[in-house]
């Protein structure tokens, strides 16, 4: 009889124990653009990156075949307002909170593009998490 309620609370524990592994969720890029540009160019591309694990995750880094690199870059305004970029070593993706990547801000520059960019085709980057490890996003090239 003993037995019994040891094996039923065993299996109760692995249920629980799964259902938690199903609930947290993942790490996905919504709305992903790039704007056109011309091959010799510098290109941008933008996305939203969603963090539905339990834990912050980090971008490390962007690759991408089509240009000569790919960098992670913020745009700021100096007290001049005059605009200026940055390059960021690492961008901190918070659990449960997406990190949006736009113009005037946060942006994957391509930069020295080997090929055009027109409206309407798709380009490949992989992003390169801390935790999460690689991930592959299709990339819309859109006007603004
Ligand atoms: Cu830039």
């Amino acid at each position: 009889m003993k037995s019994k309620i040891v094996i039923f609370v065993l299996l109760l524990a692995t249920l629980l124990v799964s259902a938690c592994g199903a609930a947290s969720g993942e790490l996905t890029i919504q709305d992903a653009w790039a704007r056109p540009a011309n091959t010799g160019e510098n290109g941008a591309a933008y996305f939203i990156i969603e963090n539905g694990t339990a834990s912050d995750d980090s971008l490390m880094g962007v690759s991408s075949d089509i240009a000569t690199a790919a960098e992670v870059h913020m745009s700021m305004a100096d007290a001049n307002g005059v605009m200026s970029m940055q390059m960021q070593d690492a961008v901190i993706i918070p659990a449960g909170e997406p990190v949006e990547f736009k113009p005037g801000g946060l942006h994957v520059m391509l930069v020295n593009l080997t090929r055009d960019l027109k409206p309407g085709e798709t380009i490949t980057l992989t992003l390169n998490f801390k935790e999460t490890g690689n991930v592959v996003v299709e990339v819309l090239v859109k006007e603004p």
